[in-house]
């Protein structure tokens, strides 16, 4: 498969996140993708190639172009506040709750910060947005690539972008790969393209940028949100509103579900997918499902991933893989390539 890397993922390198009341390191590290780069050399699955740059307009037909705008000058304002800030990442700590107005753009940075986002945990530094553009520039190219007939195409995006919405950030996520992924095939010619989230953590930014529309299938299978992040979406009865009526999927499973479990939930969003007849399918692959994950409750071990992987080629659909979460850093490499490799065994 023609795999893209984001030449810029390093310079996104946050150092805290807020957990508790405590700003603690970051998860979501450099060194995850460099693990799955390591991996992908000892078992290759195809060339490994630089995107090209990824068109503003495809950008804008997921995000607001305020949104991205204010990513792309935030941290000049952020060091423009103080020059000791250049030492620091800019976290948000103020949010437009219900009844407040997300309308007016306010001057006060932090109070854009806020506007922008929706948590604490997904930190702002000196090179997300240079990341963050070349990450999504991966998903275009790995579109492309699939409009152009390959049968599957992976974009190493770092960081990942499933929780980003049209004009937010959080979940350590800033421009929804997955998203432009999807949008690029479509432009492409795809009548119908379904997005498959399997990270642990419901893909809600995704399902809402496409929650109207009836040409993007949005299927996630994650942790139950009346207990894990993101909280506040997720949920069964989320079906799709307007046009797009029936085409979200979600299947929320209890923390602690194992392969066994999980399994029967990726047999149902294959099912549902199918029914859809879509052209295309876009995989938002995170791995924190594994058991080993500090952050999240699935148990699905190393060795699931290549099931996973073959279960997923069995839709038979040219396929676009964008990277997600995983933060079991050491095992990341293994995981991803596990499912790469069921994958390219099967869809042989
Ligand atoms: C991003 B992705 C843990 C707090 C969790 C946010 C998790 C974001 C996951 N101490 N904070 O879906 O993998
Ligand atoms: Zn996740």
């Amino acid at each position: 498969m023609q795999i893209y890397a984001n030449p810029r993922h390093a310079a996104h390198d946050g150092r805290q996140e807020m957990f508790r009341g405590k700003l603690v390191p970051c998860h979501e590290v450099p060194a995850r993708l460099e693990h799955v780069l390591a991996e992908l050399g000892r078992r290759p699955l195809g060339e490994i190639q630089a995107p090209p740059p990824v068109p503003r307009a495809l950008l804008e037909a997921v995000h607001a172009p305020r949104y991205l705008r204010f990513l792309e000058t935030a941290w000049d304002e952020w060091v423009a506040l103080d020059a000791a800030n250049a030492a620091l990442d800019a976290l948000p700590s103020v949010w437009p709750v219900r009844g407040f107005r997300a309308d007016v753009e306010p001057d006060n940075f932090a109070a854009r910060l806020g506007l922008y986002s929706f948590d604490a945990g997904t930190p702002l530094t000196a090179g997300t947005w240079a990341a963050a553009e070349a990450g999504a520039a991966c998903a275009a190219a790995a579109a492309t690539a699939v409009t152009g007939g390959a049968r599957a195409a992976l974009a190493l995006t770092r960081p990942p972008g499933h929780h980003a919405g049209h004009d937010f950030f959080g979940g350590y996520c800033f421009v929804n790969n997955a998203a432009v992924a999807a949008q690029a095939l479509r432009d492409g010619g795809a009548r119908r393209v379904a997005v498959l989230d399997v990270d642990y953590h419901h893909g809600n930014g995704t399902q809402s940028l496409f929650y109207e529309r009836a040409d993007v299938l949005t299927v996630s299978i994650h942790g139950d949100p009346r207990t894990e992040y993101p909280f506040y979406l997720g949920h069964a009865d989320e079906i799709g509103a307007g046009h797009g009526l029936g085409c979200n999927l979600n299947l929320p499973l209890p923390a602690g579900t194992d392969f066994a479990g999980w399994r029967q939930a990726l047999d149902a969003a294959l099912a549902r997918i199918a029914a859809f007849a879509p052209d295309a399918l876009v995989v938002a692959l995170g791995v924190d499902t594994y058991e080993g994950d500090p952050i999240s409750r699935f148990r699905l071990a190393s060795a699931d991933y290549l099931t996973v992987g073959a279960a997923i080629a069995g839709a038979g659909l040219p396929t676009v893989f964008t990277l997600e979460g995983g933060y079991a850093v050491a095992a990341m490499g293994v995981n991803v390539v596990n499912v790469l490799e069921g994958f390219e065994a099967a869809a042989r």
